[in-house]
């Protein structure tokens, strides 16, 4: 095999394992500390569509929540505790709210939003 047709071969090879891998792409991380009365981040770029592990990081006092309705992301963070929850962004641009589940929480400032584009 003369060298040319060797490298095309090689080539091809390369690009079908970097698409076979691209698909199985593990999901982007994000990190988001939760505490009295924020989170950090409070906002979150996403593309539409885009596969997101949330670890969740609650370096406050007391328990939170992360709620996102459309996200359909419930889920309880106890102080001192990290949660990682899976989800995927949604299908259509705009800002999806996101917020702590706790009474009172949000109106003190625990509230934020995934920006997707
Ligand atoms: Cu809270």
């Amino acid at each position: 095999m003369d060298m040319l047709r060797w490298l095309s071969l090689v080539a091809l090879l390369a690009t079908t394992l970097f698409s076979v891998s691209a698909c199985g792409a593990p999901p982007r991380e994000i990190a988001i500390t939760l505490r009295e009365f924020s989170f950090a981040p409070a906002q979150v770029e996403a593309k539409s569509g885009e596969k997101l592990r949330l670890v969740l990081t609650n370096a406050g006092k007391l328990t939170h929540t992360f709620v996102s309705q459309e996200m359909k992301i419930s889920r309880d963070v106890e102080a001192g505790k990290s949660e990682s929850v899976e989800a995927i962004a949604p299908g259509q641009s705009g800002d999806y709210t996101f917020t702590c589940g706790v009474p009172g929480h949000e109106a003190a400032g625990m509230r934020g939003a995934f920006v997707v584009k």
